[in-house]
């Protein structure tokens, strides 16, 4: 079919909460995207981070379809023989004791917020109905009620309340206005250790320590959420190893099912997790045998096919080539890993239209808050494919 076509039809029976780059893609293969024309595309979102081993990767192709014609779902009523693998497997790869496995990051977010609100009044004795979480200003955690109700972005939130209490929100990076923010009633800090929707905003040094250190000192709990950042796509397999840090409870997605299948997970030890009991919270879809078979083995292949490695060391590459690049337009490059953002000059006319530049010339970019090209290919990504886009990034970022 026709793409104006294809757009058409979207346009008028898909609600318009996006406004998509106008490329229709029909095939992916590794670092490749190739639109119904045959047109072939360097991919630099990677579906925003999910799908970090690369398209179509053919280990998870081949566990998708053969567990798919052995079992797909059974919920969580019944056992199944894969969910007990890819527990095993988190733990073996994050070390913690225990998780509650969902789908959507958001729905994972959520379910860290719940289990650390229910920790607040069974373990630290808040009044009930009381408990607060401190978040980041510019934070993005998802699109539900309760997680819109603490944005800071007004589209995301201001048309959608009644919104949900017991959020406060002080300024990304500082770690003053969080220990200020603290009260007796505070259940926990969550946070992006790099935000990604923000703009790829990176934290000043030792943020995320000072982070930890707040939060024990005051029986908080540090929530991180690395549904973006986690999972190798700065360069080490979690964002807060940077700096050393381990949060009481982190929240992962996107990658974690390599983009084959919606998996998310809310993380923690025992002593916290343990919280949780029968009937708490839960998930049709939740640890289902399709979704746990894929995971084990997207998780599988971050840590075997040196995925970690990679991203950091093409992240630095793919960064340094960038800075390089002469163009009246740029601003700042900026990121960690492959999560790379090149920020464009307030009158360059946003970056949008460098965006729609770089698919003429076969690169797929997201802009993010107006100004900024968000780079973050699949951590598969070698340096012959990232020599082929630079001359093709350079001509983009010199068009007038
Ligand atoms: C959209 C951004 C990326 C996330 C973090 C939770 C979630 C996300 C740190 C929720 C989701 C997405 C969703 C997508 C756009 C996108 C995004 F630009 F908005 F910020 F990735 F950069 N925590 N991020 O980044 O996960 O429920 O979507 O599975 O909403 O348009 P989800």
């Amino acid at each position: 079919m026709d793409i104006n076509k294809l757009i058409d039809i979207e346009y008028r029976h898909g609600a318009h909460n996006y406004t998509a780059l106008d490329v229709v893609i029909e095939r992916g293969e590794g670092v490749w995207l190739y639109d119904v024309t045959g047109k072939k595309y360097l991919d630099c979102l990677s579906a925003y981070s999910a799908v970090s081993q690369g398209h179509c990767h053919p280990r998870l192709v081949k566990v998708l379809t053969e567990q798919a014609q052995q079992l797909t779902l059974t919920s969580r009523a019944f056992r199944n023989n894969r969910y007990p693998y890819f527990l095993q497997k988190l733990h073996e790869v994050t070390g913690y004791d225990m998780a509650l496995p969902m789908n959507s990051g958001a729905e994972a977010v959520e379910t860290a917020i719940k289990v650390v609100r229910k920790w607040a009044y069974v373990k630290k004795g808040v009044p009930r109905n009381q408990a607060e979480i401190i978040v980041a200003g510019g934070n993005f955690h998802g699109r539900t009620i309760t997680i819109i109700s603490f944005s800071s972005e007004p589209q995301y939130k201001d048309l959608f309340g009644p919104h949900t209490p017991g959020f406060k929100i002080v300024p990304y990076g500082d770690v003053q206005a969080i220990k200020e923010a603290i009260t007796p009633h505070t259940a926990g800090v969550m946070i992006e250790p790099i935000q990604g929707e923000g703009g790829v905003i990176m934290p000043p040094n030792g943020y995320l320590r000072q982070v930890r250190e707040v939060c024990t000192q005051h029986n908080v709990l540090f929530i991180a959420d690395e549904i973006q950042v986690g999972l190798g796509r700065t360069g080490k397999l979690f964002a807060c190893d940077h700096e050393g840090v381990r949060p009481d409870v982190m929240i992962l997605g996107k990658a974690l099912s390599g983009g084959f299948y919606p998996v998310s997970a809310a993380l923690a030890d025992e002593a916290i997790m343990g919280v949780i009991e029968p009937g708490d919270h839960g998930s049709t879809f939740g640890g289902n045998p399709l979704g746990s078979a894929v995971a084990t083995e997207a998780l599988n292949i971050i840590m075997e096919e040196g995925l970690v490695e990679n991203a950091a060391v093409m992240g630095q590459y793919f960064q340094e080539r960038l800075a390089e690049i002469p163009s009246p337009h740029l601003k700042e490059v900026r990121g960690r890993g492959l999560l790379i953002g090149v920020e464009v000059n307030d009158q360059a006319g946003g970056a949008r239209r460098f965006c729609e530049a770089l698919r003429d010339e076969g690169i797929l970019c997201k802009d993010t808050h107006e100004t900024v090209i968000r780079f973050a290919p699949p951590l598969t990504i070698d340096q012959e494919t990232i020599d082929w886009a630079i001359p093709r990034i350079t001509q983009v970022l010199n068009l007038n």
